[in-house]
């Protein structure tokens, strides 16, 4: 028996997912993944709102190399808190094939952010969701972003469509680059035409800056698998629009879902319904993503 015990809700991630239909294009990045300790090597912190599986470095790059992906962008999860060990330690066994996104605290140091800079971080994410985390005030961010700035880090932004309108001044003063995850979480119930979407709309034609994630349709959809047909026009319309500032990745080992595990190759088959041509989907799988974490400078 281990340290840790999953939540008994705990849905695990499909141990042999198919073979994806989609042949991606070479030096494609899964730029969403995450890894889960294993706990009784990289403790989960203290402060955590779950306790998941265990979801380790090894199993990560074999999902890499079963799908097709050339690399990874593994961003740190909240059941690790800003303890970055076990991020980092996948990023240092990677062989130069995975970058980061570390949650840092805002009394870290330059050390620190040196240490983490130097095992591939190229970001940390600001969390507003708050069954996952209890977010902090606007000053707590801006502390952080004036210590990674010299680093020329970006910003990865989880949030919620009411997030949105409270942050909205904060998330408009950010000067770096900014990342927005899952679309910032639409209803896809409701219209791609809606006031909340508009909003994050808004967000993107605003700030040439903000980039965005048109991840998770296992996440956001009613309908489910194996189409998700109702989260088609949302990540469609994105894509479309701001093609040179979308990324794609696979959110393994998929925290916190309640009904069903996807299978991670039904959700690289729902690339080409939303990136419907051969250069969207080069921008969204390769140009985008080695762009912003391994492209000059980085
Ligand atoms: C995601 C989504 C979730 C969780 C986390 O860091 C996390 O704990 O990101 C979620 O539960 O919505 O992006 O993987």
């Amino acid at each position: 028996m281990g340290a840790f015990t999953m939540d008994a809700d705990w849905l695990v991630f499909d141990p042999s997912p198919s073979k994806p239909v989609f042949h991606l294009p070479d030096g494609a990045v899964d730029a969403h993944c995450h890894v889960f300790g294993p706990g009784d090597e990289f403790p989960y912190a203290p402060e955590r709102k779950y306790t998941p599986c265990d979801a380790g470095k090894a199993q990560l790059f074999a999902l890499r190399d079963h799908l097709g992906f050339s690399r990874n962008v593994v961003v740190q999860a909240t059941c690790h808190g800003s303890d970055n060990r076990a991020m980092v330690d996948a990023l240092r066994h990677a062989d130069g094939r995975a970058r980061g996104v570390a949650t840092v605290r805002r009394d870290v140091s330059t050390n620190e952010l040196d240490e983490l800079h130097d095992a591939g971080v190229r970001g940390v994410r600001f969390n507003f969701v708050r069954r996952l985390v209890d977010p902090k005030p606007d000053a707590y961010y801006f502390d952080i972003i004036e210590k990674i700035a010299p680093l020329g880090w970006h910003v990865v932004l989880y949030f919620e469509a009411s997030d949105l309108r409270e942050r909205w001044d904060f998330f408009n003063a950010i000067e770096s680059d900014v990342v927005v995850d899952h679309m910032g979480r639409p209803d896809v119930t409701k219209s791609v035409d809606g006031p909340d979407f508009a909003l994050y709309l808004r967000l993107l034609d605003e700030n040439p800056r903000v980039w965005t994630k048109v991840t998770c349709p296992e996440r956001l959809t009613k309908v489910g698998p194996p189409h998700y047909e109702d989260v088609v026009p949302f990540a469609k319309r994105v894509v479309e629009s701001y093609p040179d500032r979308v990324l794609w990745g696979t959110d393994w080992p998929h925290p916190n879902l309640k009904k069903a595990m996807p299978d991670d190759g039904l959700l690289v088959d729902f690339i080409p319904r939303i990136a419907v041509t051969p250069e969207l989907q080069s921008k969204l799988l390769v140009e985008n993503p080695t762009r912003l974490y391994w492209g000059e400078g980085q």
